[in-house]
């Protein structure tokens, strides 16, 4: 078996809904069992221009850690199935969307390819992923940029708040 963690986002059509879907969908995948999942996190959106930001609704987002016999471009072509039976749409780069799925980590596996890049290449600077990644997984290093607990130190994560379970 294999250790992954996986990264869900949502901010369209009932964002809590889609993310807990999403859990239970990861936990379907063929030869994969869920092994912890984060609380929800209501989070700010980040990556976008100032005058967009009135625009993009909050997101939800969460982090799972899984345990797969599937190889990584297989768990890949599963979270796209999932995010696609979800309804999701692709218009435009980083349009609001009903589920977003991103493999974060397998294992210590780095990988630099069209399809996938591991570690996921900007898992850490975001507050909404490391603070459930945190939570799940605090003694975890990322290849390349060392601990999570010192990477929230330096990343922004005020816009992060954990909802009550
Ligand atoms: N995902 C993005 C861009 N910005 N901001 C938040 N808060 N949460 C996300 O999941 C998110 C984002 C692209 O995938
Ligand atoms: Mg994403
Ligand atoms: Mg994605």
């Amino acid at each position: 078996m294999h250790q992954a963690f996986v990264a869900l986002g949502s901010n369209l059509q009932n964002p809590i809904l889609q993310v807990k879907n999403a859990m239970a969908a990861l936990a379907n995948i063929p030869h994969t069992r869920v092994s912890l999942a984060s609380s929800l996190y209501q989070t700010a959106p980040v990556g976008y221009e100032a005058d967009q930001l009135n625009l993009v609704p909050d997101f939800i987002n969460a982090v799972v850690a899984i345990e797969t016999d599937l190889a990584p471009l297989d768990l890949l072509a599963a979270l796209f199935e999932i995010e696609n039976n979800a309804g999701r749409e692709r218009p435009y780069p980083n349009a609001p969307r009903v589920l977003d799925c991103d493999l974060l980590l397998y294992d210590t596996v780095i990988l630099n390819t069209e399809k996938l890049t591991l570690p996921h290449p900007r898992m850490h600077t975001r507050g909404f992923v490391l603070l459930p990644l945190f939570e799940i997984a605090p003694h975890l290093s990322i290849e390349n940029h060392g601990k999570i607990a010192e990477l929230l130190q330096n990343n922004e994560s005020s816009g992060v708040n954990k909802l009550p379970a």
